[in-house]
């Protein structure tokens, strides 16, 4: 057992743009955060992880830096960063800053000075191609937000590449000046006393040479296909990130988590292993990926506990020796759990709660998204103007408005996997606006807040907020929740997932009921006998004999010896 800090920590999300606006322009800031410092202390959280609180021009807000030293002026100023950062470590908190160096912001001067001429010493810190001669872009790669991954720029009549928006240039991590420029950014922040980085889309700085058409049978020419095999895991990001940690990481004392969509357990090893001196661990997408059907994340498939057990089980298995997992069921750019994996009517509270047992007794490191510990849920906006993300609005003009499919079916799948779900500001009490601002929110709030909030939490013992509290503590007491070796039970009930966890002489069982019935179980008899409850989400404990049925959604976490 090698003991680290960001094993037995907890790390807890903040999108600050609908966290808490402090002057009423509707905007979430610093000093917004900075005022809700005791609850994070209440809730017990070790970490605070920042989505980006950079300069930007907000195109993905936030993600599309302009300046990488300076803050957004929306969320105040580096004054108040630092007064954040003071005020976190009082409180015993580290700090996660979001890294994103797969790109920038087309407003960053790297990129003013890039896109000025051929020759300009800046020119390869992005990647430009000439088109083909009758105008063809210079591959068939889409964008992650639709329309193809290369924009025309007139000046010089070449086009530059950006997997995501046109606003968000990808950096071109080939020429090694870029990389030393963003490893002195780096060693800006960490000098400052930041505690962990976040880095976005880190497996995908390293393309395939010569930047390779996707070939596939069905593809008629002039047709745009994902790309993602040329860029995922591409060929030099190892390379990359053992530099990085041998200039920078390894000279600090850094929590790190890579952001890694499309990469296997394999991949994850390399990444996460610790010999290998890269990363911590990596945020996996397989299992949100399990509601998605072969045309993509819009194409709402129903997803069932055996899926979803069968990945998660899979992770638990393939980084039990090497490596380390994140656990997640969401963050800002995915769907709510409770809404998703859970239920967000009669069993939302239990359902929220089986959820974080599931999230707080795997092996690896838990990830609270904001609002998760009060049961937050999906929102049903009615009409398209009342969404924000550039996600949202690019695929919706791409498939609605310029390829004729159907309003309703798009703002169905909207309402299911949108990522403004979960970017709908936080719900502190049952005020306007949720007490979230005293302007206009910038999104709006969800119309649940005035049942779901955080004042309401706080003043109910039974609330989904005091159930992670007590986890988190948990956490504190018991080696065994970070440490412990899983084993799963039951690899074929459709409803129940179980399993244990081991250290030395301990063993705990976890079961987890998925549905919203009753269920019974049959356990191997040596598991028969329990020593005593360790956490449950429904007040009453079953009798001894009911120990083999399940309510609906009711967790248990038993210590058996
Ligand atoms: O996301 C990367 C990513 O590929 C997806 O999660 C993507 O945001 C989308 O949801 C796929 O449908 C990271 C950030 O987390 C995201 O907020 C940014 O928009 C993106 O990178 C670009 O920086
Ligand atoms: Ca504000």
């Amino acid at each position: 057992m090698n003991r680290a800090f960001w094993k037995e920590a907890v790390v807890y999300q903040i999108y600050p743009r609908s966290y808490q606006d402090s002057n009423g322009d509707g905007i979430g800031d610093l000093r917004g955060i900075i005022s809700r410092l005791d609850y994070l202390k209440k809730l017990g959280v070790d970490v605070v992880w920042l989505s980006p609180v950079y300069k930007s021009p907000n195109d993905d807000n936030g993600y599309d830096i302009s300046d990488y030293e300076d803050i957004m002026d929306e969320f105040g100023t580096l004054q108040d960063w630092e007064e954040l950062l003071a005020g976190l470590h009082e409180r015993g908190i580290k700090l996660m800053m979001d890294l994103v160096i797969n790109h920038s912001s087309d407003e960053h001067a790297w990129f003013v000075e890039s896109r000025s001429s051929k020759d300009n010493p800046y020119r390869d810190y992005y990647i430009w191609r000439p088109g083909g001669p009758d105008g063809e872009l210079p591959n068939n790669w889409s964008s992650i937000f639709s329309g193809p991954a290369w924009e025309l720029d007139e000046a010089t009549g070449e086009y530059y590449l950006h997997l995501f928006s046109r606003k968000q240039p990808d950096l071109n991590w080939e020429n090694p000046k870029l990389r030393e420029a963003l490893y002195k950014m780096m060693t800006f922040w960490l000098d400052k006393g930041v505690d962990g980085l976040r880095m976005d889309v880190i497996n995908m700085i390293s393309k395939v040479d010569g930047l390779p058409s996707v070939k596939r049978d069905d593809l008629e020419p002039g047709r745009l296909a994902g790309g993602g095999e040329y860029y995922m895991n591409g060929p030099r990001v190892h390379e990359y990130l053992q530099e990085m940690n041998r200039e920078v990481l390894s000279k600090y004392e850094v929590m790190t988590v890579g952001e890694t969509p499309g990469a296997s357990v394999g991949d994850a090893i390399l990444y996460t292993a610790e010999d290998r001196k890269e990363l911590q661990m990596v945020f996996q997408f397989e299992h949100m990926d399990i509601d998605a059907g072969p045309g993509g994340k819009w194409e709402v498939t129903p997803w069932s506990l055996k899926g979803l057990r069968s990945i998660l089980h899979k992770w638990q298995v393939g980084l039990a020796e090497q490596g380390w997992n994140s656990l997640y069921l969401n963050n800002h750019d995915q769907p709510r759990m409770v809404s998703r994996f859970g239920h967000d009517g009669e069993y939302r509270v239990q359902s929220a709660k089986m959820l974080a047992t599931l999230l707080h007794t795997l092996k690896g490191t838990p990830y609270i998204y904001q609002g998760e510990e009060i049961g937050m849920t999906n929102v049903k906006f009615p009409v398209l103007e009342d969404y924000k993300d550039i996600e949202i609005l690019n695929m919706y003009r791409e498939k609605v408005t310029e390829g004729g499919g159907d309003h309703d079916t798009i703002l169905k799948a909207i309402h299911a996997k949108g990522r403004d779900n979960a970017r709908t500001p936080m719900q502190w009490d049952d005020s306007a606006n949720a007490g979230f601002t005293e302007g206009t929110p910038w999104l709006k709030v969800n119309p649940n807040y005035k049942d779901i909030n955080v004042e309401q939490a706080l003043a109910d013992p039974d609330s989904v907020f005091y159930y992670y509290q007590k986890l988190i503590a948990l956490r504190k007491e018991h080696l065994i929740m970070s440490y412990g070796k899983y084993e799963l039970l039951l690899p074929d009930h459709e409803y129940i997932y179980a399993y244990t966890r081991a250290l030395d002489n301990e063993k705990w069982l976890v079961l987890l009921n998925f549905s919203d019935a009753r269920q019974t179980v049959q356990l191997p008899d040596e598991l028969a006998s329990v020593r005593e409850t360790i956490i449950s989400n429904y007040r009453d404990e079953p009798a001894a004999v009911e120990r083999d049925t399940l309510r609906p959604y009711e967790a248990r976490v038993y210590r058996l010896s």
